[in-house]
């Protein structure tokens, strides 16, 4: 009922449920290639890497740095053919700079928000000097949609918005900066909190025109009805066990919030990460829908190769393209019928006052349940039965059916680099093979597991990932044991 009113989802193309690899700090394309090479090399899968601002010419937004990332588009081409897509980072702030064509268009156009006497606003980002896209304005946000079409014919399949708070480094931008609310003037007091939303609308629709496949926008900042036009992330956490459990909630409260495609930066942007850390929340990550590993410039590095369980590393995000078929079946008809992927034990349980106080537990659809280890050195964990389930152990690439639990708290040993599941008495799932990409996953071979004596058929939905063909009917098929 709430999206009823702040509207709906946007449909994921299916790679963008595949592992993304990220990091602010990779400063040439020689080394977007190296980590792509060694995810392959390794045979752990992945789908995506993500160029923070080092890509830009001088952190100018939709221009390429040549001398660090050799000719425009070559490495996202050349990564295509390994099976590769690549995700751009676009900052709202300009360079104030004569002479570059998104600062003169804007200025000859008077697209940039203003100060109270007039003259163009200027504050200080990445770029040095910088002057802040008015989005309040339609036809801002016409001019910023079009130029998107600079990331898609280099090949860019997703866009990823950040420092649209906005943020600045000359302190706030003061209350009296004037923008545009559609048809007449604002002040930034009353357009702060839309900012990151309006920019997001205008790359969506950007992106929708530009490109024929559904639209995937990244955005920090968002509000209220945010979810028509991007999917978020938590933003800038920290390399931390505390945040690994905030993850959990947190994503819950953004589903509850429309925010259906939403994901942490897994291991912890900031600070330094352990090894240990990274597998736990990898463990739990491949179940979210932005399944996005990133970490700051200055910390460890985190590209789960750098780590001695290499092999760990691999089965685990392997879970992620084992489970595909399911995650894409949930999030497309939570996403098509305006229900939940994520459901927090007490939708599906109200009347067990139990379950309402659970908050480090979470459905994925209605068939499973899952419990993270979010704690350090622990082998497992207490966890609430809502009622009686079947675990089924992730483990060196198989699935392993474990015990029964009955209704009730019960100590389940988790060790690391296990994924597990609890499945609900009477319901299937669905588990592929795996592969090293989306790609690769067979999502017709496929192993259902299921409990008890009266098995539900199970409501699977597949369509081909890309276009606007996603009409509910024409795509689910019912699958039974
Ligand atoms: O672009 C650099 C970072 C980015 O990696 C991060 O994900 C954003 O949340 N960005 C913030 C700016 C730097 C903030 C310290």
């Amino acid at each position: 009922d709430y999206t009823y009113l702040t509207g709906r989802t946007p449909l994921p193309q299916l790679y963008t449920l595949g592992y993304h690899q990220s990091r602010w700090g990779y400063e040439t394309s020689a080394e977007i290639r190296a980590v792509a090479d060694k995810y392959r090399a390794l045979k752990i899968p992945i789908d995506t890497i993500h160029l923070d601002i080092d890509y830009m010419d001088g952190y100018r937004v939709f221009t390429w740095n040549e001398k660090d990332f050799g000719r425009p588009g070559e490495v996202i081409a050349d990564l295509k053919k390994k099976g590769f897509k690549i995700v751009t980072i676009i900052d709202p702030g300009v360079k104030l700079d004569p002479g570059y064509d998104m600062y003169d268009e804007g200025m000859e156009q008077g697209y940039f928000a203003k100060t109270p006497e007039g003259d163009t606003y200027v504050n200080a980002v990445w770029p040095g000097d910088a002057v802040y896209p008015d989005f309040g304005n339609p036809k801002v946000r016409q001019w910023w949609g079009e130029k998107q079409k600079y990331l898609v014919d280099l090949g860019v399949r997703g866009v990823w918005n950040d420092m649209n708070e906005p943020a600045s480094f000359r302190g706030e931008l003061p209350e009296d900066v004037v923008f545009t609310d559609e048809d007449r003037p604002c002040d930034h007091g009353q357009m702060h909190n839309v900012y990151g939303h309006l920019m997001a609308k205008a790359t969506y629709e950007g992106l929708k025109k530009q490109d024929g496949r559904r639209p995937f926008v990244i955005t920090r900042a968002c509000y209220a009805g945010s979810q028509k036009y991007t999917t978020v992330w938590t933003g800038d956490n920290q390399s931390l066990w505390s945040h690994l459990q905030m993850a959990v909630p947190q994503l819950c409260n953004l589903g509850l919030s429309g925010m259906a495609f939403a994901g942490t930066d897994v291991g912890g942007f900031g600070a330094d990460a352990t090894e240990d850390l990274v597998l736990r929340w990898l463990e739990f990550a491949v179940f979210t829908p932005l399944l996005r590993n990133h970490s700051a410039r200055g910390t460890r590095r985190q590209e789960v190769y750098r780590f001695s369980h290499v092999e760990k590393f691999a089965d685990v995000i392997g879970v992620r393209y084992q489970i595909l078929p399911y995650i894409y079946s949930e999030y497309m008809k939570a996403a098509l019928r305006n229900t939940m992927m994520f459901n927090p034990l007490s939708f599906l349980y109200g009347e067990d006052a139990m379950a309402g106080q659970v908050e480090d537990q979470l459905f994925i659809g209605e068939n499973v349940m899952v419990a993270p280890v979010c704690e350090q050195n622990v082998t497992g964990r207490v966890v609430y039965f809502p009622e009686r389930m079947k675990q089924l152990i992730f483990k060196n690439g198989i699935v392993e059916e474990g015990e029964v639990y009955e209704k009730g708290f019960s100590y389940v040993e988790m060790p690391m680099g296990t994924v597990h599941v609890f499945l609900r008495e009477g319901y299937l799932f669905p588990v592929a093979k795996g592969g090293k990409c989306v790609e690769d996953v067979d999502f017709e071979d496929l192993t259902l597991y299921s409990f008890g004596e009266e098995i539900k058929p199970y409501e699977y939905y597949l369509d081909d990932g890309e276009t606007k063909d996603f009409a509910l009917e024409s795509h689910i098929r019912m699958l039974s044991c």
